[in-house]
């Protein structure tokens, strides 16, 4: 549901324009250092980046889900460390309290969120509650006028640079699924420790920690949407949401390697000629470029049925599974391509074939989608 076709393509100019001339050439740097500069963040701010899915009522750029992968598309051309800046405001940190915030919430944090002057975690994954998120075992229990969290979060992207956590915790001890609640935690909050980031294969710079809890105040305002037991279901639909914005971060890179694997192969002479001229070479090339086409209609299509108010979890599902496994061929391919030179690290397919290993893994690894999706085909079935 794209609301002004002649804005939105002028910002996805600048986005472009943005990732050519400001975050490739930084790229390496960014991989050594694992720092992204401050000055670019700053632009980031600037451009509205932290604030593409908030509404413009609270200080965003109010994207439909549509237009969110079309920015998505261009942005993750550039090392997906980047992205992952901005990911957690637009995608899962912010989505719990866009879906399922009371309006107090809305107004008391979207607009920090929105300028990027919070940045947000998504704090659901505990280090024996992966892809069974159900099974956390991190407790929230009433005490007087306040909720108490204890308990370990595990793998949390940008924790360190938080101001709020959006976390999921367990207010009945008993009741599975819907003895979770989620709440807004904001950082500096007593008992709160972020731990060291962990030392990763790729993206770096894109930092992960542990977040502990040892009898953390909460006031009950703070609970999302104000009633206990709905936390399961809001980091559901958080993650459905999430999905498709993976999957689209999945498009961007595929591009940029289908992009470094046709200009090796028009560049790189052997037996006399470019490497283009092969065929074994162009079915490479070809099926990358099929490959990502395919799942670029197919998100597209999945976002505009979000946008139409379709909630379509199974379709979530299916596009986080299919971007995912297919950016990983398409950056074997591309290693292929490019052949001894894809395995040292001064050509960027080196760096990007680890960056995207992760794709397939977090908000879900394949085998949760393919359940997922297999459920909802059971769900629907009609006999
Ligand atoms: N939207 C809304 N509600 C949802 C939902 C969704 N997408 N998916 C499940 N629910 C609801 C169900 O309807 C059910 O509600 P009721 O109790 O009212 O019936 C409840 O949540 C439990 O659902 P289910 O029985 O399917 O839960 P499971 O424990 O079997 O877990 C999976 C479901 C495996 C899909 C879930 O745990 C999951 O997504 N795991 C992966 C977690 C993940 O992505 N982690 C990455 C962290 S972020 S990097």
């Amino acid at each position: 549901m794209i609301r002004d076709q002649e804005v939105l393509n002028q910002f996805l100019d600048t986005v472009s324009r943005f990732v050519r001339d400001k975050l490739i050439p930084l790229e390496e740097e960014v991989a050594e250092t694992g720092v992204v500069p401050a000055e670019i963040l700053a632009q980031m701010r600037e451009l509205g980046l932290y604030g593409m899915t908030v509404s413009e009522e609270y200080g965003g750029l109010g994207l439909t889900l549509e237009e969110e992968v079309l920015v998505l598309f261009e942005l993750c051309k550039a090392a997906p460390v980047f992205r992952s800046k901005v990911g957690t405001n637009n995608g899962i940190g912010s989505q719990g309290i866009v879906i399922d915030g009371t309006e107090e919430q809305k107004q008391k944090y979207l607009p920090k969120v929105a300028s990027g002057e919070y940045v947000t975690s998504f704090a659901l994954t505990e280090p024996d509650a992966g892809s069974d998120a159900g099974g956390l075992r991190t407790t929230a229990r009433l005490e007087g006028n306040q909720y108490i969290l204890n308990g370990t979060k595990r793998y949390i992207t940008n924790a360190a640079d938080a101001s709020i956590f959006t976390v999921m915790a367990r207010t009945d001890p008993e009741g599975g699924t819907r003895g979770i609640s989620s709440f807004i935690v904001e950082a500096n909050s007593p008992g709160v420790t972020v731990s060291n980031p962990y030392k990763k294969m790729g993206q770096n710079g894109a930092n992960i920690y542990d977040i502990i809890f040892e009898d953390c105040p909460v006031p009950p305002e703070n609970l999302i949407g104000g009633v206990e037991g709905k936390g399961f279901g809001t980091a559901m639909k958080t993650l459905d949401r999430g999905r498709i914005h993976v999957a689209a971060v999945c498009i961007g890179v595929a591009q940029r390697l289908v992009e470094e694997s046709l200009r090796y192969a028009m560049e790189r002479k052997q037996f006399g000629q470019e490497i283009a001229n092969f065929q074994l070479v162009q079915a490479m090339l070809a099926d990358s470029q099929t490959e990502t086409y395919a799942a670029r209609c197919m998100i597209l299509d999945a976002a505009r049925n979000y946008d139409d108010g379709i909630r379509d979890r199974g379709q979530a599902a299916q596009c986080k599974m299919y971007a995912s496994e297919m950016v990983g061929r398409v950056a074997d391919r591309a290693v292929q391509i490019h052949g001894g030179a894809g395995y040292v690290s001064e050509y960027a397919v080196e760096r990007l074939y680890r960056d995207v290993r992760i794709f397939r893994i977090y908000e879900g690894t394949t085998q949760i989608q393919q359940t997922v999706i297999a459920k909802e085909m059971m769900r629907n079935f009609e006999g």
